[in-house]
C-alpha cells in the first residue's frame, strides 16, 4: 500500500470563466492525481451545497477561496495516511466530518474534490485503468452489471438559462440508435453537429454557441429547433428513427411560474395537465425517446401521470427532481415519478453516495444517464465513471469545445482499449 501523503488544493476556473476547486492528491510513492470539480448554472434546490465566497468582491462573489481552504486545512489533512484504496472509508470520513445533510458545512465542491483524486488514486494504486477501478467500488456496493459504453445524450442547441437565444428548453439531443459503437456515434453526432451548423447559418440564425458548445439560436418557436434537426439528419447519411433519435432536456423549473408553464410555442401558460398534453403531441409528432426534467422539481404529481401514461415507450429522466439524492430517488422509485435517473457526482458530495444512487437506481430497472454541468473543466473523470457502473447513457454537451470533448475522446479512447483486451 502507497498512503496519502498529502492533498492540496487551488481555485481554477471552469468553461464559464467562474471559479471552481482544483485538488492534487501525492501519495507516498510520489504519485500525484488531480481532479476538478464541475459546477452548474440551472441547479436544483435539493443539490448538495457548493461553497463560493459570496461576501468577497473577488470573481463577484463567486470565487472558491474558503472551499480550497477547507481542502487544506481539514479534509486533506483528515484523509492523510489512509490507503487510497479505501474509497468507501475515506468518503465516510469526509462525510462525518461536515456533518450536514447538504455538505454546507465544508461544501459539496471541496469535498468532491478530495473524494475524485482519491478515486484517480485508488486506480493507480491497485494499478487499473480509472473505469476498472470504479467498476472494482461499483461491484462492491452491489452493482453487478460488467463494464459498458453508455449511448451518448448530443446536445446540439442550447436554450434556457443555458442558451443565448431565446428558446425555453434548455438542451435539443441528438441521440444515437443503441445498435452504433460510442466512435460510430460520436462520429455521427459530429457530422450531424456541423450540419445542424450550416443551416442555421443558411437561415441567418445565430449560429454561435451556448454554454454546452450547442448552438443557441433565436428561433419562432422551440418546436422549430426540431425541425432544423430533421432538415439538418436528411442532409446527412443517416436517417431519423433508424439511426438516430431526438430528446430534449426540458429543465422545466427555468420557465415554471405560480402554477404554469409559459412557452413561446403559445400564448399563454399551461397548466401540469395541458402541459403534459402538449407534449403528447410532441411526441408523436418528433418521436421522442427521451425526455428529462419534462415539469418542475416538486410537481410529483404530473411526473406520476406523465410516468403512467407513457412510461412504457418513453425514457422520463429526473434531474432536478432527484438531485443524486438517495432519498429522493428512492422516492421517485416508490410513487413511480420516473424511469430513469441523472446521475451528477456533485450534486450529492462523494463517490460512494453516487454510487448507492446508482446502485438504487439500477435495481429499481431504471435507466442511468450519467451527467456533465454547464460549468465544466477538462477533467473527463465521469466518462470512466459511465463506464464503470455501466451506464445507459451520458452526457457532456455538443461535440464541440474542449471541456465537452475531453469527456466524448476519452470515452472513445476507453472504447478502443477495451477492444484491445477482446
Ligand atoms: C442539466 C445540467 C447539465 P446545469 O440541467 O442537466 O446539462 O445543467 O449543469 O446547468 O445544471
Ligand atoms: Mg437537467
Amino acid at each position: 500500500m502507497s498512503a496519502i501523503k498529502h492533498v492540496w488544493a487551488r481555485e481554477i476556473l471552469d468553461s464559464r470563466g467562474i471559479p471552481t476547486v482544483e485538488t492534487a492528491c501525492m501519495l507516498e510513492d510520489g504519485q500525484v492525481c488531480v481532479s476538478s470539480v464541475p459546477a452548474g448554472t440551472s441547479t436544483g434546490t435539493h443539490e448538495a451545497l457548493e461553497l463560493r465566497d459570496t461576501e468577497s468582491a473577488r470573481h463577484l462573489g463567486l470565487g472558491v477561496l474558503k472551499a480550497v481552504n477547507n481542502v487544506n486545512s481539514v479534509l486533506g489533512p483528515a484523509v492523510t495516511g489512509m490507503d487510497p484504496v479505501d474509497q468507501f472509508g475515506i468518503d465516510k470520513k469526509l462525510i462525518e466530518l461536515d456533518g450536514t445533510e447538504n455538505k454546507s458545512k465544508y461544501g459539496a465542491n471541496s469535498i468532491l474534490s478530495v473524494s475524485e483524486a482519491v478515486t484517480k488514486c485508488g486506480a493507480v494504486s491497485s494499478a487499473q485503468p480509472l473505469y476498472g477501478w470504479i467498476y472494482t467500488l461499483a461491484s462492491k456496493v452491489g452493482i453487478t452489471q460488467k463494464v459498458k459504453m453508455p449511448i451518448p445524450l448530443f446536445n446540439m442547441i442550447n436554450g434556457g438559462k443555458h442558451g443565448a437565444g431565446n428558446l425555453d428548453f434548455q438542451e435539443f439531443w441528438v441521440v444515437p440508435a443503441s445498435n452504433k459503437s460510442f466512435i460510430q456515434g460520436l462520429e455521427m453526432g459530429a457530422e450531424i453537429y456541423q450540419t445542424i451548423g450550416n443551416n442555421l447559418a443558411h437561415r441567418g440564425a445565430i449560429h454561435s454557441v451556448g454554454q454546452e458548445g450547442g448552438y443557441a439560436p433565436n428561433l419562432f418557436t422551440n418546436t422549430d429547433a426540431f425541425e432544423v434537426f430533421i432538415e439538418s439528419i436528411k442532409e446527412t447519411k443517416y436517417s431519423l428513427g433508424r439511426d438516430v433519435f431526438l430528446g430534449l432536456d426540458v429543465a422545466a423549473n427555468s420557465f415554471y411560474k405560480d402554477g404554469q408553464y409559459l412557452i413561446r410555442d403559445k400564448s399563454s401558460g399551461m397548466d401540469d395537465f395541458q402541459f403534459l398534453e402538449y407534449y403528447k403531441s410532441l411526441f408523436d409528432q418528433y418521436k421522442l425517446g427521451i425526455i428529462e426534467d419534462a415539469f418542475y422539481e416538486d410537481g410529483w404529481d404530473s411526473w406520476k401521470k406523465m410516468t403512467s401514461e407513457l412510461g412504457n415507450g418513453l425514457v422520463i429522466v429526473g434531474d432536478d427532481l432527484l438531485a443524486t439524492n438517495i432519498k429522493r430517488v428512492e422516492k421517485a422509485i416508490q410513487e413511480k415519478a420516473c424511469n430513469a435517473a441523472i446521475i451528477k457526482p456533485n450534486q450529492i458530495g462523494t463517490i460512494t453516495e453516487t454510487l448507492k444512487v446508482v446502485k438504487v437506481t439500477k435495481d429499481a430497472g431504471w435507466k442511468v444517464v450519467v451527467s456533465h454541468r454547464s460549468g465544466e473543466t477538462n477533467d473527463s473523470f465521469i466518462s470512466d465513471f459511465a463506464v464503470g457502473v455501466a451506464a445507459d447513457y451520458i452526457k457532456s454537451g455538443a461535440p464541440a469545445r474542449g471541456e465537452r470533448v475531453a469527456k466524448y475522446n476519452r470515452l472513445a479512447a476507453i472504447e478502443t482499449e477495451l477492444m484491445q483486451m477482446k
